[in-house]
């Protein structure tokens, strides 16, 4: 979330720059280049923000996709270097004089030569950045399947992310937990994408390149951590108002911790035991909650939104939009609109001693 942050704000101290730079044209180089130097000295620091970094990869699907973004960046940035300094040449060398006499330049036209280089150096160029990208998209499309690999299948929602392990036995939102692939385990993750409604995109720039949710249509997609870490990522497809909350988190876990985590939440809920606790199962499925909602071994069988089952395991409720505290998940019942303006889950209207019950309940729900 923070590096989203650090994002929009050299994004926004570049357009800033650039406006700037525009309102005093008459030092307009100069601005430029004044106000840009904050925006080129940030822009690495967010560039390796290690989160959500495209220059950080962590799986060789991640890594290819990068090489070729250096790549082509090398070579525009040659393009650009070789243009902007004939252009700059040729503003410094040709510039008015005092004492010109304002006669015309030598007219030189129908050169074969330059039409000729200008015609094939592009050509090939193009040609050159169409064969790498090929080549990367297909090396990634084609890379085998192990049979030691982990399947899961991502369907994406408005405004949330479900997660489903078919042969685990696994549901869960927002936060998908896979193991690092090491050499002694080789354990990559091959992802099947869908929608349940509009389209999403799903993007973890550091473990894989984006790819679409399409309603009734399976993409595919696989990432191979080799670091273990929180990586973060975003729906990169604008589905509606609530868009830009609906955060990725991937924990790339360790063997073993990932087969504690199957584990637990391969367990049904576990049954309150407090008062509280108690009166808030009552209340939850007395309530719409449950056909929104499923609870593995209670009435709680919906699934319109977000498994609750093993719902304290996660770090962040509604997709990222707020941390999983029991203040926060009390506020979240009262009205989801306190985070997340056009959420599709309604405020039931529950009474204080309600939401707390409920709350109770919830946190429970490990
Ligand atoms: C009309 C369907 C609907 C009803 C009714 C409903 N919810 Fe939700 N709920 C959702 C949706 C959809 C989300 C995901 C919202 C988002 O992240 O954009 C959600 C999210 C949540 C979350 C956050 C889960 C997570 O991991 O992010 C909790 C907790 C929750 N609901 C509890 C409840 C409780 C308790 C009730 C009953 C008082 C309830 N919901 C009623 C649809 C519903
Ligand atoms: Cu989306």
């Amino acid at each position: 979330m923070n590096e989203a942050n650090s994002f929009y704000g050299s994004a926004s101290i570049a357009s800033l720059s650039l406006y700037t730079s525009v309102r005093h044209r008459f030092s307009f180089v100069r601005n430029l280049l004044y106000r840009c130097i904050p925006f080129v000295l940030t822009a690495p620091a967010f560039a390796s923000g290690k989160d959500t970094s495209i220059f950080a990869p962590v799986s060789p699907s991640a890594d290819s996709i990068s090489s070729l973004g250096i790549f082509t960046l090398v070579l525009t940035l040659g393009i650009f270097i070789v243009v902007a300094g004939l252009l700059t040449y040729a503003i410094v060398r040709y510039r008015t004089r005092p004492g010109d006499d304002g006669s015309e330049p030598p007219q030189i036209f129908g050169s074969t030569q330059i039409e000729l280089s200008w015609t094939i150096i592009p050509v090939l160029i193009v040609t050159v950045l169409f064969l790498a990208t090929a080549r990367v998209i297909f090396a990634i499309q084609d890379a085998p399947k192990p049979a030691s690999a982990l399947d899961v299948t991502v369907i994406g929602h408005q405004f949330w992310w479900e997660f489903r392990y078919p042969e685990l036995n696994i549901v869960t939102a927002n936060e998908l937990h896979v193991p690092v692939s090491v050499a002694a385990s080789v354990t990559p993750t091959f992802l099947k994408l869908t929608s349940a409604d509009v389209i999403h995109s799903f993007w973890i720039p550091r473990l894989s390149g984006k790819t679409d949710l399409v309603p009734n249509r399976i993409n595919e997609l696989w990432m191979e951590p080799r670091e273990t870490g929180l990586y973060e990522g975003q729906c990169a497809q604008f589905c509606g108002i609530e868009h830009a909350k609906m955060l990725l988190r991937v924990y790339v876990d360790t063997p073993e911790q990932f087969a504690a985590w199957v584990r637990q939440q391969q367990l049904p809920a576990t049954a309150p035991a407090t008062d509280a606790a108690i009166a808030g199962r009552r209340q939850f499925e007395s309530q719409a909650c449950i056909n929104c909602h499923s609870v593995a071994g209670t009435v709680a069988n919906g699934r319109f939104g977000p498994d609750l089952t093993h719902l304290m395991g996660r770090k962040t409720i509604a997709s990222g939009a707020a941390l999983n505290t029991p203040e926060n998940l009390a506020h979240w019942i009262d009205n989801p609109d306190h985070f997340k303006t056009g959420s599709l889950m309604p405020s039931l209207h529950l009474s204080q001693s309600q939401v707390e019950q409920i709350t109770a309940y919830l946190t429970t729900l490990n």
